[in-house]
């Protein structure tokens, strides 16, 4: 897969030569290029930014600057990432669509944003441009937005995980509850003992516990993911734990607050 991220500070995605994703690299797996918008400017003072339209504050960056360079970078069948705060929410369900594609090309803004009219003009062209938030919250710029959503991507790619039984079983995964609490050794730690079950071998009691542990923290940490759970997908024990913790069958089916 082919990963370019344009920005006005290139320095900022140096991390990507770590870690999982720079071993990915390494293998030929992920051909991701850095560019400085700034390249595609002509002015003396290399300007990307200008004053907004309507008034306001701040500045807005320049739809000409940015058009040459994703021009330039965009591939035939390549999709454009626009990391904002105005975009839809970043999950998993986007990750995995953005790991099929051949080429994603991250439009990094900075100040008050891209000029609408990128996303709007690529879109016209027949490009598949997302607009994607990673979350509630203001940063200063896309570029640690495009990192976020480059690990997420880049770890779905064949190849890149070592044990794919752990892109599996994990958060966010087939079963939308969070993952049961883990333990490792020792087995007593600062007067904490690991649950008697783990230690039991019955593999039944187990994934039983597990599954308790799953619904009990899903239902506290993240009621919306317990709302909308596909009913099909529970078992009888599942509906008593969870009726215990003031989740009951709604007119829909779907689980509603007792
Ligand atoms: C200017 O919070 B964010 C984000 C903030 C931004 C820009 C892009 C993303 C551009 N501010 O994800």
């Amino acid at each position: 897969m082919r990963v370019d991220v344009v920005s006005i500070f290139p320095d900022y995605l140096s991390v990507l030569d770590l870690s999982l994703v720079g071993k990915a690299r390494q293998r030929g797996l992920l051909d991701l290029r850095v560019h400085d918008l700034r390249d595609w400017t002509a002015d003396r003072h290399r300007t990307v930014d200008d004053t907004p339209f309507g008034g306001g504050a701040g500045m807005v960056m320049r739809p000409d600057v940015w058009g040459l360079a994703i021009d330039e970078v965009l591939e035939p069948g390549g999709q454009l990432v626009v990391p904002t705060p105005s975009g839809e929410v970043f999950t998993q369900r986007h990750a995995e669509e953005l790991a099929s594609a051949g080429q994603l090309v991250f439009a990094c803004g900075r100040y008050e944003g891209i000029d609408a009219r990128v996303a709007e003009h690529y879109r016209a062209a027949g490009v598949t441009v997302r607009e994607l938030s990673i979350g509630d919250y203001v940063l200063n710029g896309g570029e640690v937005a495009s990192l976020v959503m480059i690990e997420a991507v880049a770890r779905l790619v064949p190849g890149m995980v070592g044990n794919p039984e752990s892109l599996v079983e994990e958060s966010h995964g087939a079963a939308g509850l969070l993952e049961y609490p883990v333990y490792t050794k020792p087995p007593s730690w600062a007067g904490l003992d690991i649950p008697d079950v783990l230690l039991s071998g019955h593999h039944a009691r187990i994934a039983r516990w597990r599954r308790d542990r799953a619904l009990e923290r899903t239902a506290r940490r993240r009621p919306d993911m317990i709302a909308a759970l596909d009913p099909a997908d529970l078992d009888k024990h599942d509906v008593a734990l969870l009726a215990e913790l003031g989740w009951v069958p709604g007119d829909d089916g779907g689980l509603v607050r007792a």
